[in-house]
């Protein structure tokens, strides 16, 4: 049994990695989270209160942390500015908590002499042309487009550093888009879907030919357990799961699974800078770790999820007007 501090567990993939660690080990949690718009702390509800533990305070604040990742054995550290398009809209926010929060966690378990785990994305990357037989592997050079994605970029390097001059014990994962419940409605595919519900038309960037590798955030979470189970200190694994499908595929199943017309969308401003394609090769994770993802079929997790939205409405419908008008403001 562990005691885990994770970092950002009250927003979409954080809180997803809490119930699985409740589900499938016998470790303790404490969350820290800042509870920024993105952080619900509806997304840890039903959890066991002796098992999880919510802490709302900021990764930056350096006494703060510095007192719990003292108490605890590993640090799994999902807390970002996590969204693109807020990222092209105020940039400074992504420096603060990316960089600066990164910087002060490590300094922690520096001097604590604490495990951590960095939870990264493949967009550091860059992004690959549509018919590039090439996908994302642990070598490939980095090449961040986006205030965003060049945070995360700079936050990985710092992790990396740590390891060699000061001989953290770190490890590093980039995974690819996630999918599933206790997603933010800013996002593609759950904005896409609570636009359905509340009778909006889809909104596709562009042309909608940008392609993202789907995961579903159970599958991520399974594969954090896998690195800080067996992974090797000081390695990087990259967490994907063969599921490349472009925009225009996804918005189309979408409004099919949910009983539209699937041409009822529109295409609106694309982002700028948009990213083109992203696909991860995770072969150094399954051969060397042996993890394996279990939803292998993308259009059952999909309507999984359309389902969740469903269900959930108390949970995202608070969100939801104030992300549309945002969006509306700059044509998308
Ligand atoms: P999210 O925006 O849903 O959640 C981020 C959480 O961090 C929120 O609960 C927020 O309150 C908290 N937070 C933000 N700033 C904080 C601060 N200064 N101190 C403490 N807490 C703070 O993001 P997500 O999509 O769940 O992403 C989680 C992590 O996974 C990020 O590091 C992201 O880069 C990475 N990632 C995401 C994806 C994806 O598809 N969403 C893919 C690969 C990697
Ligand atoms: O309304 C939309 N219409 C649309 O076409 C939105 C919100 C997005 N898009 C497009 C942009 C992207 O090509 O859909 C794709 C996915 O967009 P996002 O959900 O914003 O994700 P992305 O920018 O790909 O980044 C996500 O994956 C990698 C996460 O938000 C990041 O945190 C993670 O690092």
């Amino acid at each position: 049994m562990s005691k885990l501090l994770v970092t950002g567990g009250a927003g979409f993939i954080g809180s997803n990695f809490v119930h699985h660690v409740i589900r499938h080990t016998d470790h303790t949690v404490t969350v820290l989270d800042k509870l920024t718009y993105a952080g619900n702390r509806d997304s840890l509800a039903g959890l066991p209160a002796n098992r999880v533990e919510l802490v709302v305070g900021d990764i930056a604040d350096a006494t703060l942390v510095d007192d719990l990742v003292g108490r605890v054995d590993t640090v799994v550290h999902y807390a970002a500015e996590s969204h693109n398009d807020n990222s092209l809209d105020d940039p400074r926010p992504f420096l603060d908590t990316n960089i600066v929060g990164t910087y002060t966690l490590l300094e922690a378990a520096r001097r604590n002499g604490t495990r951590f785990h960095h939870i990264s994305t493949d967009e550091v990357y860059g992004d690959l042309e549509l018919d590039d037989p090439a996908r994302f592997t642990e070598a490939t050079p980095y090449n961040p487009s986006s205030p965003y994605s060049s945070t995360k970029a700079g936050s990985d390097l710092l992790v990396r550093a740590w390891v060699r001059s000061f001989g953290v014990q770190a490890t590093i994962s980039n995974c690819s888009n996630n999918y599933g419940p206790y997603q933010h409605v800013e996002k593609f595919i759950p904005r896409q879907i609570t636009n359905v519900i509340r009778g909006i038309r889809p909104k596709l960037y562009g042309a909608g030919e940008n392609v993202r590798d789907w995961i579903h955030a159970d599958d991520h979470s399974s594969a954090v357990l896998t690195i800080l189970d067996r992974g090797r200190i000081g390695e990087t694994y990259l967490i994907g799961a063969d599921g490349e499908k472009d925009n225009k595929t996804v918005v189309e199943l979408i409004l099919s699974l949910m009983g539209e017309p699937s041409d009822a969308y529109d295409h609106v401003t694309d982002r700028a800078g948009h990213d083109m394609r992203y696909a991860i090769d995770s072969t150094k994770l399954r051969t060397e770790l042996g993890w394996v993802p279990q939803y292998r079929d993308f259009e059952a997790g999909l309507a999984a999820t359309i389902d969740w939205y469903r269900r959930n409405d108390a949970w995202w419908a608070r969100d939801k007007d104030g992300v549309e008008a945002f969006y509306a403001s700059k044509g998308q």
